[in-house]
């Protein structure tokens, strides 16, 4: 019988699922781990931080479909990286999320670095192991593998002690898994019917994440189209999840409950593909009206008529469900022509003159960028304006905001687009979001992905600001407000981008928009272009 060592295990594993990066930051208990990639086909990506190392992890798994392998060294290190693994878990992005243990022959002596990993990593994952003997460790990498892509995807993490990489083990046997889940539901005509039974312009059609991961949005186009509903995107989904172009799109939820509610009021019935009608503040309703007719597609069975009740809960696969149901509805095969864009309106809503003419720079931006372009925004309070922009000017490839509400997500989900796609995302951040993991501009000068950011500098945390106001009953100029700036000093934004490597240009006219934009383009590595944002 041959044996392997559990290095040897990594490797074969790596190689078994044709695994190209490793994506991490290393301690004491990874030494041995690190060994194991080093001598493996797949290229390590350092991190300085780990909430970069997830971060970028989860933007490179956002593009592929697959789960990405993180390293994270023990406790510290993993405590690091869980903001960025809550946002993944919350918006289904999958991963795993490897780290290093003490050496298993000492952990009865409560060592350094000895740690309740499994524990800490439980809440921001949808299954947690630690593996206590090498025999078992060829099986634990599997499922471990297998379950961050099945549905519900997400973040699974395995702790695996350093000093079994160098012990040996027979049980080394791994099988590439072919996954067959295009699941329809046997009795879709009942699906089919109730929505046909809804009163013209009396259906909502709530466009979650999954959408996006199951590559369909043609299909829900098409389907409302059939059905003359309305559509919309779900608040906060971090993948692109809707035509906004669509004659019937009729924007994103709003994120509070009360608004949800107005909203939804208007419609006989919601059909909810995904998870979420998620919302961010309470003010006052439940976001679902009681009379409101519910029906859920959904692909896993832990989501559906979870957050809410439904009348009818509908387990598939998103995109063999949707195409049954068109089909089943006789939808039209091709979409809907396109809504016009209107230039003249976004000009006159966004000048380039008076107290928020750096709104039309913003603009300008977009407007440079070739529509496919990935666009990643994160809880500034700029986020409304370049979603409406996006969406007028038909951007289809936009993440908004993390759904686990962590700050730091975004500017390394644009490092990982970039890496998995080879083409520059536009990923807009506030200055204080930026900070969280501004150590992904240096992975990307590093690995030379191409990668484009634009920071609003303000110094200070506008957006809790309106939010205290409007909690408060006060005014910005009536409140004496704490915690809440970091000028005097200011940061300096553009120092420290380019103390990790970054090409830094600020970005204060119109008409230079274009050649800013076609340096970065041109940049196989990071830009970060500054906005100076008004008072
Ligand atoms: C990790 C983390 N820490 C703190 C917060 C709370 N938070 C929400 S919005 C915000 C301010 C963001 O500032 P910035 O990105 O500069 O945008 P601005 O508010 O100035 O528009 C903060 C700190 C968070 N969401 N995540």
């Amino acid at each position: 019988m041959t044996t392997r060592t559990g290095g040897e295990l990594i490797q074969d594993f790596l190689e078994t699922y044709e695994i190209p990066f490793v994506f991490g930051n290393p301690g004491t208990t990874e030494t041995t781990f690190l060994a194991a990639v080093a001598a493996s086909k797949a290229t390590y990506v350092l991190s300085l931080h780990e909430s970069s190392a997830v971060g970028i992890a989860a933007g490179y798994a956002l593009i592929t479909g697959k789960p990405s392998i993180v390293s994270l060294h023990t406790y510290p290190g993993l405590a690091n990286g869980m903001f960025n693994m809550r946002n993944a878990l919350m918006s289904g992005v999958p991963l795993l999320v490897i780290n290093g243990q003490q050496d298993s022959r000492f952990l009865i002596h409560n060592p350094v670095l000895g740690a309740p990993n499994v524990q800490l990593a439980q809440t921001a994952t949808k299954y947690a192991y630690e593996v206590t003997r090498t025999d078992d460790l060829a099986v634990a990498l599997q499922r471990c593998y297998l379950h961050a892509r099945l549905q519900p995807t997400g973040p699974v993490f395995l702790s695996i002690p350093m000093n079994f990489m160098l012990e040996e083990t027979e049980h080394a046997t791994f099988k590439k898994t072919r996954i067959i889940e295009d699941v329809v539901p046997h009795s879709i005509g009942e699906v089919a019917a109730a929505l046909a039974a809804v009163p013209r312009g009396k259906l909502a059609i709530v466009a979650d994440y999954a959408v996006g991961a199951a590559h369909g949005i043609d299909v829900v186009s098409r389907i409302a189209s059939a059905l003359g509903a309305d559509i919309y995107a779900a608040p906060f989904h971090v993948q692109g999840t809707v035509d906004p172009l669509h004659p019937n799109f009729r924007g994103q939820l709003p994120p509070t409950t009360k608004k949800i509610n107005e909203t939804l009021g208007n419609y006989h019935t919601m059909l909810l593909i995904g998870e979420k009608v998620d919302t961010f503040t309470y003010d006052g309703l439940q976001a679902l009206p009681a009379e409101l007719q519910v029906v859920q597609i959904a692909p896993a069975a832990s989501q559906l008529g979870f957050d809410f009740p439904c009348d009818m809960a509908v387990l598939g696969d998103v995109h063999a469900t949707l195409d049954a149901l068109a089909s089943v509805l006789g939808a039209p095969t091709a979409a809907a022509d396109g809504r016009a864009i209107s230039d003249g309106a976004l000009d006159a809503k966004y000048p380039a003159s008076g107290p928020h003419a750096s709104d039309a720079l913003i603009l300008a931006v977009l407007r440079h960028l070739d529509r496919s372009t990935h666009v990643v925004t994160e809880g500034s309070s700029e986020d409304a304006i370049v979603q409406d922009m996006a969406v007028s000017l038909g951007f289809r490839n936009v993440h908004f905001s993390p759904r686990g509400g962590g700050l730091g997500w975004a500017l390394p989900l644009g490092v990982g687009i970039g890496l998995a796609s080879g083409k520059h995302a536009a990923c807009f951040v506030g200055d204080g979001g930026s900070l969280f993991s501004i150590h992904a501009l240096w992975t990307a000068a590093k690995y030379s992905i191409p990668s484009i950011f634009i920071c609003f500098v303000n110094n200070e945390y506008r957006l809790l600001k309106d939010l205290w106001c409007n909690v408060m009953g006060t005014t910005i100029a009536s409140t004496h407000f704490v915690g809440l700036d970091f000028s005097d000093p200011d940061v300096d934004m553009q120092k420290v981008a380019e103390g990790f490597g970054a090409r830094v240009e600020t970005i204060d006219a119109v008409g230079d928009v274009g050649d800013v934009l076609a340096r970065a383009l041109a940049h196989q590595g990071p830009s970060f272009l500054i906005i100076n944002r008004e008072p």
